[in-house]
């Protein structure tokens, strides 16, 4: 363990948030923790869509949550493996457990490569991860505050932020997809065709739903709802003065290609040079603009 500065811990190589981290052994030992056959993980580098998917999956386990019939929120359903752990005993948990997390793929628990248990990793373009990050960073205590985007620009493109690298997390991910049970998903599609992006969600999660509640789940998964839902919108973290430091939302715009309003031409060019060097060899599709249908770097998926 190493501490990079007051927000940053590195540990095998990988920068987590420490002012979020309350339970260093288990980050110690976590590579051990004993997976059950139906753990269901969601892994996501940060701002790529946790809370959207945290939402779709509460709404498609619990019956309770679609109805709105119990008020818990999704990050008591749906916990963080790695941070602010709650005082749940994890082992405890009513199974199937379901987990999100930002790990890179060589230190989630060794088990999971039974292939048993399952893995939805979500991915977003780059340049809108980068704007997301540059507005959660200034609106968190935890994390390290920016002056401007330059500057941030500048730590993301080094890893020098909780979750490291985006380049190295995708690429792990992408690279040994095959020793794990894993569904890729795209933030962009998730936006373009909600719906088919849930009963994708579902089919590998082995649930069957009805009309009625496929309905119920993409009517409640929208930004616009999810903004509005106490149980989903994470608002009571930032409610908490320890934690904002700015006016400012998780849910704060959920759109496509905001980079294009952030980035100048000169930053813009810049992060277009160090994707198409680091991403050359991933086949990955990325959509950088809703009416894009495919760019010039990447052509599709294949499995
Ligand atoms: S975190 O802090 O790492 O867990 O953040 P994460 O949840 O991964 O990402 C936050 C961004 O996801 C957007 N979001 C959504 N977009 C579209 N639709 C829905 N339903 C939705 N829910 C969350 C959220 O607004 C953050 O993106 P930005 O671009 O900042 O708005």
């Amino acid at each position: 363990m190493e501490n990079i500065n007051k927000y940053l811990l590195n540990y095998k190589g990988y920068n987590f948030l420490s002012t979020a981290i309350n339970d260093i052994d288990f980050i110690e030992n976590m590579e051990d923790f004993e997976i059950q056959d139906d753990d269901v993980f969601i892994i996501t580098y940060p701002k790529s869509g946790t809370i959207w998917t945290q939402q779709i999956l509460s709404l498609i386990y619990f019956e309770e949550h679609r109805n709105s019939t119990e008020n818990v929120k999704t990050i008591d359903r749906i916990p963080f493996f790695e941070y602010i752990r709650p005082k749940m005993d994890f082992v405890k948990r009513p199974s199937p457990r379901l987990f999100a997390s930002h790990l890179p793929y060589y230190l989630v628990p060794k088990g999971l490569k039974s292939k048993k248990a399952k893995i939805i990793y979500v991915y977003r373009n780059p340049k809108d991860v980068l704007i997301s990050y540059f507005h959660f960073t200034n609106l968190m205590v935890l994390c390290e505050a920016m002056d401007n985007m330059e500057q941030f620009m500048e730590k993301f493109l080094e890893g020098k932020v909780a979750g490291s690298l985006w380049f190295d997390h995708i690429r792990g991910w992408y690279e040994h997809r095959h020793d794990f049970n894993i569904l890729f998903m795209m933030y962009e599609e998730m936006k373009k065709d909600l719906r088919s992006s849930v009963l994708k969600i579902s089919s590998f999660l082995e649930k069957e739903l009805s009309e009625e509640d496929v309905e119920a789940i993409v009517k409640q998964a929208t930004f616009q709802n999810m903004k509005s839902d106490p149980k989903a919108n994470y608002e009571e973290i930032l409610n908490n003065e320890l934690w904002k430091r700015t006016e400012g939302h998780f849910m704060r715009k959920g759109v496509v290609g905001d980079w294009k309003r952030h980035l100048t031409v000169e930053q813009n060019e810049r992060f277009d040079k160090v994707f198409q060097r680091k991403m050359q060899d991933v086949p990955l599709k990325f959509i950088w603009d809703i009416n894009e249908e495919e760019n010039q770097f990447n052509s599709q998926i294949t499995y």
